[in-house]
């Protein structure tokens, strides 16, 4: 019995340490809806913007990049100062852009990304009419306990007050009623907290091993 055990413990060990940082990445591919026609100004009421109007938001692994993706009613005007496309990632959903552990965004033809420490880094994107592509490298997301994304597209007029905006999250639920929130109703957003099969298979991994442990000094 000892010996099988002396087999099985450290086959077990390697296995847990497998499991254990799989399951520590939050998935970075996620994609979420949000309404046309809900961009409002500076004061709140709603106003006709579709170059702001977010109506697809989607993230995607292509190679050692991780992509975000904004798909608008009208055209992306990344080239323009008067226009900012943002994605703030945060670790907890339902928290502000001030809690954002990675910012991406484009403005005045740059596209950067701004991590936890404010440093700043260039990168690279694409823009395709309604559709904004900004690539980040992955090592960036390295270490994050969730991954959620707030996203927010701005118009800002040089000569005036006036502003036009919209938001779209990726942790709101579809409306339990149908009466949708005004303003903003966003749909089909699959946007999970860590899967329960990863947390059920390091539990099982735990007890096992520590069901082990009791059996070796039980048997030494
Ligand atoms: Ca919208």
């Amino acid at each position: 019995m000892a010996r099988i055990l002396n087999l099985i413990l450290p086959i077990l060990i390697v296995f847990g340490l497998m499991v254990v940082p799989v399951n520590a990445h939050p998935d970075l591919e996620i994609s979420f809806e949000d309404a046309e026609g809900d961009v409002i100004d500076e004061e709140g009421y709603q106003v006709n913007h579709p170059d702001v109007d977010i109506i697809e938001v989607e993230t995607y692994l292509e190679g050692e990049m991780l992509n975000f993706v904004m798909r608008v009613a009208g055209s992306i005007r990344g080239y323009s100062d008067d226009y900012s496309y943002m994605f703030y990632v945060l670790e907890e959903k339902e928290t502000t852009i001030g809690e954002a552990v990675v910012t991406v965004g484009i403005g005045g033809g740059q596209a950067f990304y701004t991590t936890e420490d404010l440093s700043k880094e260039e990168t690279s994107y694409e823009v395709s009419e309604s559709e904004l592509i900004i690539s980040v490298p992955i090592d960036v997301f390295e270490g994050l306990s969730d991954f959620h994304i707030y996203t927010l597209a701005n118009y800002r007029d040089p000569h005036t007050p006036h502003r036009a905006i919209d938001n779209a999250y990726s942790w709101q639920e579809p409306p339990d009623d149908d009466v949708p929130p005004p303003n903003d109703e966003v749909l089909n957003g699959d946007d999970n907290d860590t899967p329960w099969i990863g947390v059920i298979v390091t539990l099982f991994s735990i007890s096992v091993a520590v069901l082990l442990k009791k059996g070796k000094k039980q048997f030494f």
